[in-house]
């Protein structure tokens, strides 16, 4: 269908111009986007145009088994080996390409439609470059407008009747009005609505790959994302927020007739 397609252009697009010979080490995604990046990923490899030593570090389950159905080599990311231990750098991947539920004008991201949020983060923050890709539907000038589900909130088994108690009473103060800036909020409900994620196809909520369970806190518009990212950590017993704040590099999004915008 003409989504699928479109989200096949990006994933193509992006990977044609993020992944050459010279990559050593690729973060590979979770979702149903990054699924066209690890077939354009095989067509690469069939060509001889892969690294030979080419290292995929995967982002969950369903990414280790796209890596391993490319015939690509699939490695934790604390496996991996230090190429530069001198380097001012931490990051151990090149570039990782991963899908969101939506991207704002600043390539900020709501990300974790999936649930694999905590450990796209993990391998997001140890990437020199990260790239998204979707559909246009997830290009947007303000997160919360488009994606309405919800900012997916991975939290601990132990404790998540008081965490969600905790989040539908979140005050939207932000850092421009803490620093007496701005009055604007950090995002536009008065009242947040936490969720408890429920499994499909399994009785019960959804668990992630990690063993815990997930949130989603609807809280309108989000304004400053970074704020938000912030306020939610916080709280004990989240162990990772699905917002990107300023991770992403670049987001490519594939428009129903075929055509691709770039962002950066
Ligand atoms: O769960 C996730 O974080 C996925 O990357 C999600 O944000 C994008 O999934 P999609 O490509 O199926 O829309």
């Amino acid at each position: 269908n003409i989504v699928e397609q479109a989200k096949r252009t990006a994933a193509f697009a992006a990977v044609d111009k993020h992944v050459d010979s010279s990559v050593r080490v690729l973060g590979i995604g979770s979702g149903s986007t990054v699924v066209y990046a690890a077939e354009r990923l095989l067509e690469l490899k069939n060509e001889g145009k892969l690294h030979p030593d080419l290292l995929c570090v995967p982002t969950s389950f369903q990414s280790k088994q796209l890596i391993v159905d490319a015939g690509l080599r699939a490695v934790d990311l604390d496996d991996l080996p230090v190429l530069d231990a001198a380097s001012a750098s931490f990051a151990s991947i090149d570039v990782t390409i991963d899908g969101a539920d939506e991207v704002d004008s600043e390539l900020n991201a709501i990300k974790g439609g999936g649930g694999a949020h905590l450990r796209e983060k993990l391998v997001a923050n140890a990437s020199r470059k990260l790239v998204l890709i979707a559909d246009s539907r997830k290009d947007s000038e303000t997160l919360g407008t488009k994606w309405e589900k919800g900012i997916p909130v991975e939290v601990s088994p132990l404790a998540w009747r008081t965490i969600k108690r905790q989040l539908e009473r979140l005050v939207p103060q932000s850092r421009a009005q803490s620093a007496a800036l701005a009055s604007s909020a950090a995002f536009s409900f008065a009242n947040p609505k936490a969720e408890l994620r429920q499994a499909v196809r399994k009785a019960g909520p959804v668990v992630t790959d990690n063993g815990n369970f997930i949130l989603d806190v609807a809280v309108g518009s989000i304004y400053d994302p970074l704020s938000v990212e912030q306020l939610i950590k916080m709280i004990p017993g989240v162990i990772e927020v699905g917002i990107f704040s300023g991770m992403a590099k670049e987001a490519w999004f594939g428009n129903e007739d075929g055509s691709i915008v770039c962002r950066v």
